[in-house]
């Protein structure tokens, strides 16, 4: 039985609203289906207590709870979400099945080569063969988006109407924005667009950047 569902959140997001923490694809899902939500909001500290480990092993967010049901892994809470509700998956079971592709090619074919751009540009950018793996790693993750954008061509969506792979994929295709590769896909650029400028998006963007706003008074230092 599906109650009002909690879900956790960065305390302070370390992108400041941009809306790349993993909450917000969750909080996606939940608008498109119209599905109320809680957020629980932790600190980095809280992720790796007892508490926290107990729903999730690996000590992140996003969380899902409702009722007796604890979930982790973005993938399976939106596909959980997605199987509960109309909105996100078609009823063809054929079409079904090809949304759930679309959402695990977004998680395990794309969203690695933007993982490894990011480590690359950030957390590896003082080593000292960075200056050397950073192009190889940048020309891997354009091989992924030149194929993406070509299966994708002049369609709206990946396959037929808007789906949870689309949410997926969008979500990802996101992170790509900082790194100034996505700009190099027109095609991707405006399907990530048409994504963001779903009312749901624009709700679930909202929810978040009301919490992670520098503006916001927060200490975000603290
Ligand atoms: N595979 C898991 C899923 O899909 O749910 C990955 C979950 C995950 O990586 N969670 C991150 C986390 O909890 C937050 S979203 N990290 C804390 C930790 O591991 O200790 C990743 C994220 C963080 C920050 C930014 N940012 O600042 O731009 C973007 C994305």
């Amino acid at each position: 039985m599906t109650t009002k569902p909690t879900i956790t959140a960065f305390q302070r997001s370390p992108d400041g609203g941009i809306g790349l923490a993993r909450d917000t694809r969750v909080r996606w899902a939940l608008e498109e289906v119209g599905q109320p939500y809680d957020v629980r909001l932790v600190t980095f500290e809280a992720m790796k207590q007892p508490a926290h480990l107990a729903l999730h092993p690996f000590g992140q967010i996003p969380t899902y709870e409702d009722g007796s049901l604890v979930l982790f892994e973005t993938g399976a809470i939106v596909l959980h979400i997605a199987e509960r509700h109309a909105g996100l998956l078609p009823a063809d079971p054929n079409a079904r099945a090809r949304a759930i592709m679309w959402t695990l090619a977004a998680l395990n074919t794309v969203e690695p080569t933007v993982l490894d751009l990011t480590a690359a540009r950030i957390f590896e950018a003082d080593r000292p063969w960075a200056e050397e793996r950073l192009p190889l790693v940048e020309d891997r993750a354009r091989v992924r988006l030149t194929q993406l954008s070509d299966q994708l061509g002049g369609s709206r969506w990946l396959d037929g109407d808007f789906s949870a792979g689309d949410l997926m994929m969008v979500s990802v295709l996101l992170r790509f924005r900082v790194t100034g590769l996505l700009d190099e896909f027109p095609a991707l650029s405006a399907y990530v667009a048409r994504g963001e400028n779903r009312p749901a998006y624009r709700r679930a963007f909202a929810a978040q950047l009301a919490i992670n706003a520098p503006s916001n008074g927060k200490d975000r230092l603290g």
